[in-house]
């Protein structure tokens, strides 16, 4: 091909490259080493030695040129690109785009209202460790090993010998240990059972409360647990209490409330075992306390109707979106 038509054909070539990538191949087969103007310089050897000179420069013109080609088609290119950007309008009547907003799962939202209502009558909040000994899960509640009661936490083991928490129990041990009288705490969070149906599940939340300072007697545990019940329930619900037996309190009770369906167990609670606040550093000839417990997703299933507690963990969105 002579330089007149490949510089032509190069021209026509470079001008119909759209984008920088369609450059970059023009680029490589005209002027790369296997290139159309390569080529033409390797043929140079075949010219008489005296028309050589010519020749090269020629090529090399050829080349500058199609060097400039590829150059102006790169500018015109990009400044397409940004004549096409900034020629963009923008549409502001166009609805905006829509955010999801979350919301807060109903257990916590529970969790807190319960939280609200007792910092309000002066208890504070405390908390402790998911993972716990034997001893503060078991031992400094009045519950030896071979004791029948630990038959009825369904423990999860961990290898370590230590176990995911049954109850929220141990907070209240800590407390006694690090605190003196009057203690007026509730302890909320995550406990660990292994059992599952309709109103159980392997992990639930539990609140439980302790008071402890001179003078304190069944009587206040029983104004404070009606109190709560009709302070969560929102109205005057009816509520009794049945003899029971737990190894940390004594006496003890479980609480029932009344709904359509007759009478739901809710809570239990109890005068502290005078085992218990020995064991964590309290004379119990000078204190007594009371403690109860509850789950919270059961009284949240028993406030929103849920039937099924197992509900509050499948994540499905209709009964969130509804709960929200
Ligand atoms: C200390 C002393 C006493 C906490 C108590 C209950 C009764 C109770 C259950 C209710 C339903 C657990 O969620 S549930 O399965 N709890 O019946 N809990 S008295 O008594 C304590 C706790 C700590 C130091």
């Amino acid at each position: 091909m002579d330089l007149t038509n490949l510089l032509q054909d190069a021209r026509e070539r470079i001008l119909a490259a759209d984008s920088e990538r369609a450059i970059e191949e023009e680029r490589v087969s005209l002027l790369g080493k296997k290139g159309l103007v390569s080529v033409q310089s390797r043929s140079l050897r075949d010219l008489p030695k005296e028309d050589r000179p010519n020749a090269g420069a020629e090529i090399n013109r050829v080349r500058r040129e199609i060097e400039d080609l590829l150059a102006q088609q790169k500018k015109d290119l990009d400044r397409l690109n940004l004549e096409r950007e900034l020629s963009q309008k923008i549409d502001v009547t166009l609805p905006g785009r829509r955010r999801h907003q979350g919301g807060l799962h109903p257990i916590t939202q529970t969790l807190h209202a319960i939280e609200r209502m007792f910092r309000a009558a002066g208890y504070s909040v405390e908390v402790g460790p998911e993972i716990e000994s034997d001893y503060y899960n078991f031992q400094a509640l009045n519950i030896p090993e071979h004791h029948p009661a630990r038959d009825m936490h369904d423990t999860f083991y961990l290898e370590s010998g230590e176990v995911l928490r049954t109850h929220t129990s141990p907070v209240q041990v800590r407390t006694m240990q690090n605190q003196k009288p009057p203690i007026r705490i509730i302890c909320p969070g995550k406990v660990f059972r292994f059992d599952s149906d309709r109103t159980h599940t392997p992990m639930f939340h539990q609140v439980e409360g302790l008071v402890v300072d001179e003078g304190i007697s069944f009587a206040d545990l029983k104004g404070t647990v009606i109190d709560f019940v009709h302070a969560f329930f929102q109205r005057d619900i009816e509520v009794r209490f049945r003899p029971s037996y737990f190894p940390f309190t004594e006496p003890s009770a479980e609480v029932d409330i009344l709904g359509d369906a007759g009478w739901s167990e809710v809570m239990g609670c109890g005068v502290v075992h005078p085992n218990v606040l020995e064991m964590s550093g309290i004379d119990s000839s000078k204190y007594s306390g009371f403690a109860f417990g509850f789950g919270a997703d059961r009284l949240a299933a028993l406030k929103y109707g849920v039937t099924d507690l197992r509900q509050f963990f499948e994540n499905d969105l209709r009964l969130l979106r509804q709960l929200a």
